[in-house]
């Protein structure tokens, strides 16, 4: 089965087809001309607003991913404007870093909202996944992508998501989670 997976960003497609793997389920690209104005309020609007564009182009069955790093000490920032924070991945990260200089409180936690619709464009499932940890002081580790590397996650012995293994990442990340749950949603309603 095929579900139409509304991104632009080939790391998460590749995530989340490893995530599913043996489920039956591939994900695709959406077809060309994919791209919405994502303005929406919350993670969980931008994740409908995706998946609406998505469906749209395709007509087929579309799931969307709207995530972010949530940092306690910046009022939650930046949030839904991770992927626009700073230019590119190593200015955001260091932006990031500056703006973290003096906080005692590094506490911070990845936030993935997915939403799937229908052939018809009707909503079936909306999850949210969150994974908690600590803003690193400096960078470390090169897999996974965009704030991976300054992300310290909970439970795991000071090791940054960058530092993990493909596996290890997608057992605990926030998009691992959202995921698993709209992959039992689809179970249990025999989609698979
Ligand atoms: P699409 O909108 O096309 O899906 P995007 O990268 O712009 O791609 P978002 O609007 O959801 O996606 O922004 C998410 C940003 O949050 C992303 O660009 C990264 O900077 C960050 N992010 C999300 N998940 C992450 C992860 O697993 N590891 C590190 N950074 C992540």
């Amino acid at each position: 089965m095929e579900i139409v997976f509304a991104t632009a960003n080939p790391h998460k497609l590749e995530e989340i087809n490893e995530i599913s793997k043996g489920s039956g389920i591939k994900f695709i690209l959406p077809p060309a001309g994919f791209n919405p104005i994502e303005n929406g309020a919350t993670f969980e609007e931008n994740s409908l607003i995706k998946a609406k564009a998505a469906n749209k182009l395709s007509g087929k069955m579309s799931l969307a991913d709207d995530s972010g790093l949530c940092v306690e000490s910046l009022n939650g920032a930046p949030g839904l404007y991770s992927a626009r924070y700073a230019g590119t991945q190593a200015e955001k990260i260091s932006k990031l870093l500056e703006e973290m200089k003096d906080k005692t409180n590094r506490k911070a936690k990845f936030v993935c909202s997915m939403t799937l619709l229908d052939e018809s464009g009707n909503i079936l499932c909306v999850k949210t996944g969150e994974c908690h940890g600590e803003i690193a002081h400096k960078a470390a580790g090169c897999g996974g992508f965009g704030y991976d590397p300054i992300f310290l996650v909970e439970g795991a012995g000071g090791k940054t998501m960058a530092e993990m293994t493909e596996h290890e990442k997608n057992e605990i990340s926030h998009r691992g989670r959202a995921l698993r749950m709209i992959l039992e949603f689809l179970s249990k309603n025999n989609a698979l």
